[in-house]
């Protein structure tokens, strides 16, 4: 096996493109360019315009809609894979969602129902994945979740995201350790701050955003294209003793004093 090889031919689904800003993008032309095949799912028709065209761009073999909270949509999803494919070598989960007033307001006061919302969508949803997947892997696969500082941090405005997104990497680890015996590798890629749909409209961004590049070592925010290729190390033989971890592509802010 060589650099060049390492991803080639592997078939994997990205969950989690809505444009071409997305980091679930970013992902899909790295892991594109290194010559694995590609299936992409999109939330719901409304995003299928924006998607499809990307998902043709690197020939995606399997291009449908699927919201993970909806156990049917996910089901479907993987009937695909068995009809198209009969295995599967890599998952990539870049979903995220809470209610923009959850976002606005103090977490102490995030609800039931905003709270369970946040955590179903960006957190119960990579171990459903998971475990659809798991099922269809061999020895040697690899998955890859998307988190965020806020995981560990009191981040401002962050709030009941940043405890969805503990409860994501903490799930990372027990899917790891579930999942090791089988050589089944689960990562997670914290990313710095990027301008998606997801951080656009975010009170303050723009100030996170100068503040992360006043502080990181690199002095600059980070890209798509390099989350994309730690994504697709992750998600390569090359990181075979690598299982449980987050790794951070931040430009070197968080481990700042
Ligand atoms: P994005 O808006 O492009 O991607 C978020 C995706 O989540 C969208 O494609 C959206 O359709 C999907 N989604 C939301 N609810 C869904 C549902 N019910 N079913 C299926 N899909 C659903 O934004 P992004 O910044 O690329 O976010 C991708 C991931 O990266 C998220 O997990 C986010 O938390 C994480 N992240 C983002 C940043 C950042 O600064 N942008 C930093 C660190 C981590
Ligand atoms: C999100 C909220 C507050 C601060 C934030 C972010 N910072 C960053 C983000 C500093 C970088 C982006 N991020 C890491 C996310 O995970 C975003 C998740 C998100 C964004 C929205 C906006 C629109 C909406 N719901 C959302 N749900 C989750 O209605």
């Amino acid at each position: 096996m060589t650099f060049s090889d390492a991803l080639s031919g592997k078939r994997g689904l990205i969950l989690g493109v809505a444009n071409d800003r997305s980091i679930a993008w970013g992902i899909a032309q790295v892991m594109a360019s290194a010559g694995a095949r590609l299936g992409f799912t999109y939330q719901g028709d409304r995003l299928e315009r924006r998607v499809r065209p990307l998902a043709e761009k690197v020939e995606g073999e399997i291009i449908t809609s699927c919201d993970v909270c909806d156990e049917k949509d996910v089901e479907k999803l993987f009937q695909k894979v068995d009809d198209q494919w009969g295995g599967l070598d890599f998952l990539v989960h870049s979903i995220a969602f809470a209610d923009k007033k959850d976002l606005e307001k103090e977490y102490l006061d995030t609800g039931r129902e905003g709270f369970l919302k946040a955590h179903d969508i960006s957190s119960y949803s990579f171990t459903l994945l998971a475990r659809e997947a798991a099922k269809r892997m061999t020895a040697g696969s690899s998955m890859v979740t998307m988190s965020y500082l806020g995981a560990e941090r009191a981040m401002k405005g962050y709030n009941v995201m940043g405890v969805a997104k503990a409860s994501l990497e903490a799930s990372v680890r027990y899917l790891a350790a579930d999942l090791g015996p089988r050589d089944i590798r689960v990562n997670a890629v914290s990313a710095g701050p990027i301008q998606t749909l997801s951080a656009r409209g975010i009170s303050g961004f723009s100030e996170i955003f100068s503040e992360v590049e006043g502080r990181a070592a690199l002095g600059r925010g980070v890209t798509t294209e390099e989350v994309g290729n730690t994504a697709a190390f992750l998600l390569s033989p090359l990181a075979s003793g690598i299982t449980g971890e987050v790794i951070y592509v931040d430009g070197g802010f968080r481990m700042m004093g």
